[in-house]
């Protein structure tokens, strides 16, 4: 059975989960409003379905939620953050102002983060840069659960790429999407639901091709979003976000003496442009040049219009939940 819960009121009840798990009230606020969010709309892999991931981190000392983190201005263009074994979330939130100064002074800035959980969607990062007018990319390496193609071993973490561009008048283009062929939280769903996943999405344990979840996630491995151009874009996560910002490679994230942990301590760029800056200044208008021809040509669903949708939905009739789900979280809200 589905249930509705007010946004704000899933927000509320998150962050109280996560106080009591262990994160400061500045960091439980954070991180509860971005995961209300992904659940408000309907990006179900990195909603409440990731509230034990987050607990399990805290409860086994693998993250700590009440680090603060240190930011750095290191170059008028180029802001350094050490996430000091915390979340990202918090280290995006104590940089950002900054950044967005820097980038309508300079037109360009980037914040590399190090050190740092990133456990979540990438659009609720990215897509207030373009409310604001701005252009945003991020870059964020995970934790080693990917085959490079071509390869025998997992290396890369599903390590998505996250875009926004303003629009002329209502929601920012967005998209957000992993380097692998699925997240590697749908495919916890699919497990957990007894989905079979598409064919070339994943192998088991021996290296062979499968469809099962239950085989990727028991020693097996997910491969690239088409094969050599996927590879090279998990590649370009590692060195943008890793290599770039001083963080751990994803196979270098190891918290096997950690039970119950489940978030990547990785790294993070995210790159933030002031459209405005280029050479003919109409940015926007070119944008709606772009996505009128792409309506004409067929493309009837833009990224991002899903998520708008269900936005819209969920704020009016309340954010959806299964029964289960909402008995689960009233259950940690009230431990005993
Ligand atoms: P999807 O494949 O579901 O979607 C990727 C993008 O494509 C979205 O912007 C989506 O828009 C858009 N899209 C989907 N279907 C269509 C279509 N038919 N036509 C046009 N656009 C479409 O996402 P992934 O499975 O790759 O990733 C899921 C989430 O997992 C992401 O939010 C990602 O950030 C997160 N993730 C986080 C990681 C981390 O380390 N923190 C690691 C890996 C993934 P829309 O949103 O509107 O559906
Ligand atoms: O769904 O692949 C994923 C993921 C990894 C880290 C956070 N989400």
């Amino acid at each position: 059975m589905t249930v509705r819960i007010p946004f704000d009121g899933l927000v509320t009840l998150l962050a109280e989960i996560f106080r009591q798990g262990g994160c400061s009230t500045d960091v439980a606020d954070i991180i509860a409003q971005n995961m209300a969010a992904a659940e408000r709309d309907g990006a179900r892999s990195h909603g409440v379905f990731r509230v034990p991931g987050y607990l399990g981190s805290l409860a086994s000392g693998w993250v700590d939620g009440k680090v603060d983190p240190v930011v750095e201005d290191v170059a008028p263009g180029f802001i350094r953050v050490d996430g000091r074994n915390g979340f990202a979330l918090p280290a995006i939130a104590a940089a950002r102002a900054q950044l967005v100064a820097k980038a309508r002074t300079n037109g360009i800035a980037l914040l590399a983060i190090r050190n740092a959980h990133h456990f979540s969607a990438l659009w609720p990062d990215v897509e207030p840069f373009a409310r604001e007018g701005l252009v945003a990319i991020e870059m964020v390496n995970s934790m080693a659960s990917v085959v490079p193609h071509g390869g025998n071993r997992k290396l890369y973490g599903t390590n998505p790429l996250g875009f926004a561009a303003p629009r002329r008048v209502g929601d920012p283009l967005v998209f957000d999407q992993a380097s692998s062929a699925i997240a590697n939280g749908d495919v916890q769903i699919a497990a957990r639901e007894g989905h079979h996943l598409p064919p070339g999405f994943g192998v088991d344990a021996s290296g062979a091709p499968t469809t099962d979840p239950r085989a990727v996630l028991d020693g097996g491995a997910l491969l690239p979003f088409g094969g050599y151009k996927g590879s090279s874009i998990a590649m370009m996560m590692e060195i943008m976000a890793a290599a770039l910002a001083g963080g751990n490679f994803s196979f270098e994230v190891d918290f096997r003496q950690h039970p119950g942990a489940a978030t990547p301590n990785s790294a993070q760029t995210l790159i933030v442009i002031d459209p405005n800056m280029g050479a003919r200044g109409d940015f926007a208008a070119r944008l709606e040049v772009l996505v009128d021809e792409l309506r004409a040509a067929g493309q009837d669903r833009l990224p991002g219009d899903r998520r708008y949708a269900n936005r819209r939905e969920a704020m009016t009739l309340g954010v959806p939940l299964s029964s289960a789900e909402m008995a689960y979280l009233q259950k940690v809200a009230r431990p005993g």
